[in-house]
């Protein structure tokens, strides 16, 4: 017995298929009921039963051995028939998970789409800037708070290279080369050198826009801030304005919507007052119009600018901050029925 188990190994070991169907054909041939292999299983249940335990141990290894070898010939084979008849090719496939766009990416998208039906374009400009075109065209004094390392990231130390602080850098390049009407709404990321956490972040992103041509009123600017309210957060909302300072922009205001938790009425969101704030704009100074060659007696403008994180909160309840740069999945699947 121990030679027949000796030699059937050895012949095993030797064995090669060109084609799966030749492979099934010797498993056929060694493993089915009537196989080699499984034969000497029958003339092991008549031997003497001190010959019994090594055989045993021994044939088991040999049926062990003839599975694996006939498995790796069928799989290098490749052209598996029996597992091909098993595929059903009219069946629908599995559907593939498709990912989904990032909360900050749906609200600034739907921002843009909203002021393009306005008739705006979107314009973009570098994030690495300098000191003109993100504090001095735009008034900022000379020892205005912005300016101050604690606030702003200089790069190697130099006062005028940084990391832009809002989007405003972009109008004021586009209105150095581009005489009136203007009318763009410049999405993009902005840094500013704040402690991380829930409510705070060193970077997050604004969309701006900008209305420049002659006659341009303040009651065209509350227009488009109620019809923006109203195509952002539905046709129920009501706005307010209260007077605010901005250096770039007089006179300057922020913007409240009606609570779109309670729908005025009052609750914890908005601290019970039934308003909450979203957004800054003003009248263009005409200092800044005239900084960028624009002439301020001919044509006036207005702007707003609003934190897309601070949109995304309203729409979306997000409480911390910090679930926007995580890219915690968990987090992110929750934005997949909005895609
Ligand atoms: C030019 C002239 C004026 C853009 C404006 C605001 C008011 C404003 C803040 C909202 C929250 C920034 O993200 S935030 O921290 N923005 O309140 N932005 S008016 O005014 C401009 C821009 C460009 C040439």
């Amino acid at each position: 017995m121990i030679n027949k188990i000796e030699s059937l190994k050895a012949e095993i070991a030797a064995l090669t298929a060109s084609s799966a169907a030749e492979a099934e054909q010797l498993r056929i041939k060694y493993l089915s009921k009537k196989g080699e292999v499984t034969q000497l299983f029958t003339e092991f249940k008549t031997l003497p039963a001190e010959q019994k335990r090594e055989l045993g141990a021994r044939l088991n290894e040999l049926k062990n051995f003839a599975t694996e070898r006939i498995n790796t010939l069928k799989e290098a084979a490749g052209d598996n028939v029996a597992d091909a008849d098993l595929i059903d090719l009219s069946r629908t496939p599995a559907p593939m998970p498709l990912g989904t766009r990032h909360p900050i990416t749906l609200v600034r998208d739907k921002i843009v789409s909203i002021f393009s039906r306005l008739g705006f374009t979107i314009a973009e400009g570098p994030e690495i800037e300098d000191d003109w075109h993100v504090f001095s065209s735009l008034n900022f004094a000379a020892d205005h708070p912005a300016r101050d390392m604690q606030d702003t990231f200089f790069i190697n130390r130099t006062p005028d290279v940084l990391l832009r602080t809002h989007t405003s850098s972009v109008q004021t390049r586009v209105m150095e080369h581009t005489q009136p009407p203007i009318r763009i709404i410049c999405p993009g990321r902005v840094y500013r050198n704040e402690a991380i956490s829930a409510r705070a972040h060193c970077f997050f992103h604004q969309v701006e826009a900008l209305y420049v041509d002659e006659n341009v009123s303040f009651a065209d600017l509350r227009q488009t801030l109620l019809y923006f309210a109203r195509e952002m957060f539905g046709p129920q909302t009501e706005i307010r304005l209260r007077p605010s300072y901005f250096p770039f922009t007089e006179p300057s205001a922020e913007m409240d919507i009606s609570c779109n938790l309670c729908g005025g009425k009052g609750c914890s969101f908005c601290k019970h007052t039934g308003w909450v704030e979203i957004l800054g704009c003003g009248m263009v100074d005409p200092n800044v119009l005239e900084a960028c060659g624009i002439d301020s007696k001919r044509y006036s403008g207005f702007a707003l600018g609003m934190g897309v994180e601070r949109i995304t909160n309203l729409k979306y309840q997000v409480k911390d901050l910090r679930m926007f740069s995580e890219n915690d999945v968990r987090f992110l699947e929750e934005f997949t029925a909005a895609r």
